[in-house]
């Protein structure tokens, strides 16, 4: 870069007034040309022919480089918008009173340069106050470089200038409004939102514009800082390419989805329950009984597994750091797998970070493109998204419908593998899988069974072992479960023979690429399995308080039937469902209305699960308020 630079500044008035004016600071050899583009400029600017043009060619001083500030264009379409937009940059800017500042764009007009304002108390701080303070003394490196005055450039030279502004003592924010009556183009500029452009803030023809900086600091460094603007030589390196302004139409589409769900009252957002995990929880201050958790078992706020995942936490800390392939995998992980398989009379078993993920896991490792894979139409969301994340070929079966299951596999025999997978337990109508069925069925056509016992472990079978302790029956080849309900912890496993298991572990890609759970979550669980173990009379006291409640519900003339812990009461209509869910939770009663997408259009429901820990007295009044509602409504 060549040492010596001359500024070549432009002033073009009419009668005394400012008309329009510019600068650039270049090479010797580049003088001459940017002088006269220059004076063109000012015999051609829309404002009106000037009767005076003043050229100043000066060496210029010291030279402040200065990066430039980050720029993006916010597309406007009226004045009003634009200048809505600019109170929202300005306010995130910390300016408050916008308002009063806009009013003063009334004054600028015929100021050569910008007001300086108190950011606060909003007092002029300059000393020539029909003059205002201009900024001078800078230019676009790349012009430099180029050795060229390239002709005007509103974006590129508005940069530069607040480029230099924002880095004066105490300035903290600038706003321009051209003056210009073609150019309805202003901008905003803030220190941490950088230079924003805004396409429209005033209306076309109107020729009132002006600058105004904003100064917070001593009134002792204000000299300082006008100084600087006015005197010290800048050049701004790497202006950002203006970008074509492109309108923010992505968040329209958004917001006009979310709008439609919720006008078809589908809306949904997360309450918050302020209790421990439990029958009894605090919603909105109040206490109400939670009859629509998956905590079948109470185990969750259960001493010895609450003490286990502290100890863990303890022993191994909170998060375990690393995928379970990598640095993930502590001896809690192996201890709870290997109990699992125990648990369950299986050679192996694989935890996953969550029982979706266990389902996605297993069914993307085993199926692929040019397999089959045969699945019921209730089957839960995970099941689904498994299925078309493997992409195989996938058949749906008529819920439960064993014959339909045998046809679909007949179907099935020229794919090199087929996979049936079905719940264990629906999860929102309760009922069971058949079992020995699906399992000789997979048989005859050479297919992998695959059951989700997710609603199943810990409820089903008379100590909670699942589908196949119920129907006396084998395994299915995989076997699902979850370690987030029955077991009151957080997670989902795998549990089948060693060939599956150590298959899924180099093959199951959420097993592959999740940072293993934590060591509280999976010590909580061991615990959890501990107590299921030497404590089954939980799992006959959830089956006897089911009991209770579907007589209750029978007696008042509600009709329900479930062969799980998951009791659903039909309602249909889905704003039904949810009037009569909310005057439930008026009473004091937590029960959702489930509606669609998770269950099909115009079968919305109430859904119950039963816990061991409520009290038959709790589940009579809920059938109670069940029945009373389900008249009312
Ligand atoms: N220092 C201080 N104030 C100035 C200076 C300066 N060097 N130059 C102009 N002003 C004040 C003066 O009051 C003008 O009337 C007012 O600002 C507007 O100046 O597309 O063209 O040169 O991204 O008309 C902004 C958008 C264009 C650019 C701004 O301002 C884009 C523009 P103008
Ligand atoms: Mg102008």
């Amino acid at each position: 870069m060549n040492d010596r630079l001359y500024s070549v500044k432009m002033r073009a008035s009419c009668g005394g007034a400012h008309v329009s004016g510019a600068e650039k600071i270049v090479p010797p050899a580049a003088v001459p040309r940017t002088a006269s583009a220059l004076v063109e400029r000012a015999l051609t600017h829309s404002k009106g022919e000037p009767d005076a043009v003043n050229v100043k060619i000066e060496l210029a001083g010291d030279i402040l480089r200065l990066p430039s500030l980050p720029a993006r264009t916010f597309t406007t379409a009226t004045a009003a918008e634009g200048l809505a937009k600019a109170a929202e940059l300005l306010a995130a800017g910390g300016v408050t009173r916008v308002s009063e500042i806009f009013a003063l764009f009334r004054e600028t007009y015929a100021m050569r340069g910008a007001m300086l304002l108190d950011a606060d108390t909003l007092e002029r701080l300059e000393p020539d106050r029909s003059r205002g303070v201009r900024a001078t003394y800078m230019d676009d490196a790349d012009s430099i470089a180029k050795g060229t005055a390239s002709g005007k450039n509103h974006y590129a030279e508005a940069v530069v200038l607040a480029t230099k502004v924002l880095n004066a003592p105490g300035i903290i924010a600038e706003i321009c409004v051209s003056d210009d009556p073609d150019y309805v183009t202003g901008y905003v500029a803030t220190r941490e939102l950088g230079y924003c452009r805004i396409t429209t803030v005033k209306e076309k023809g109107d020729p009132n514009g002006g600058r105004i900086f904003l100064y917070r600091g001593p009134r002792e460094q204000v000299a300082e800082t006008i100084r600087f603007l006015e005197k010290r030589s800048v050049v701004v390196i790497g202006v950002p390419v203006l970008d074509e302004p492109v309108p923010e139409r992505r968040f329209a589409g958004v917001a006009a989805e979310l709008g439609a769900i919720a006008a078809a009252g589908l809306a949904r957002s997360c309450r918050v329950l302020d209790a421990p995990t439990g029958p009894v929880a605090r919603l909105g201050g109040r206490e109400v009984a939670v009859l629509s958790s998956n905590d079948y078992l109470d185990l969750a706020r259960d001493e010895r597994v609450t003490s286990a995942a502290a100890a863990a936490a303890r022993a191994w800390g909170a998060g375990s750091g690393g995928s379970r392939l990598t640095t993930g995998t502590q001896p809690p992980h192996d201890a709870l797998e290997r109990h699992i398989a125990a648990f369950t009379g299986s050679e192996a078993a694989i935890a996953f970070a969550t029982g979706y993920m266990a389902n996605v896991g297993a069914i993307t490792a085993l199926a692929r493109k040019g397999d089959a894979i045969v699945s019921d139409e209730l089957n839960h969301a995970s099941i689904i998204d498994g299925c078309r994340l493997s992409g195989a070929d996938v058949f749906i079966y008529r819920h439960n419908d064993m014959d339909d299951l045998g046809r679909k596999l007949a179907s099935c025999r020229e794919y090199r593998r087929r996979l049936a997978v079905a719940d264990g337990v629906f999860s929102m109508d309760g009922d069971l899988l058949d079992l020995p069925r699906f399992i000789a069925l997979c048989r005859r056509y050479d297919a992998f069974s695959m059951v989700d016992e997710a609603h199943a472990f810990g409820v089903v079978g008379p100590t909670g072992r699942g589908l196949a302790e119920h129907f006396c029956c084998e395994r299915p080849d995989i076997t699902v479960g979850t370690l987030s309900k029955a077991l009151g912890s957080e997670g989902g496993f795998v549990c089948g023979s060693r060939l599956i298991v150590d298959f899924l572990r180099n093959r199951s890609r959420p097993f592959i690429f999740s940072t293993a759970p934590g060591a509280p979550a999976v010590a909580a669980a061991d615990a959890a399995l501990d107590i299921l173990g030497a404590e089954p009379w939980r799992v006959g006291r959830l089956r006897e308080n089911v009991a209770v409640f579907l007589k209750a519900l029978a007696l008042r003339g509600v009709s329900a039937a479930s062969q799980s812990a998951i009791v659903p009461v039909m309602v249909g209509d889905e704003r039904r469902a949810v009037a009569v869910s909310e005057a439930l939770l008026a009473r004091g009663f937590l029960i959702p209305a489930i509606r669609h997408p998770t269950v099909p259009r115009g079968s919305a429901r109430l859904r119950i699960t039963v816990m061991s820990a409520h009290t038959p007295e709790l589940l009579r009044s809920a059938a109670d308020a069940i029945g009373a509602l389900l008249r009312e409504f």
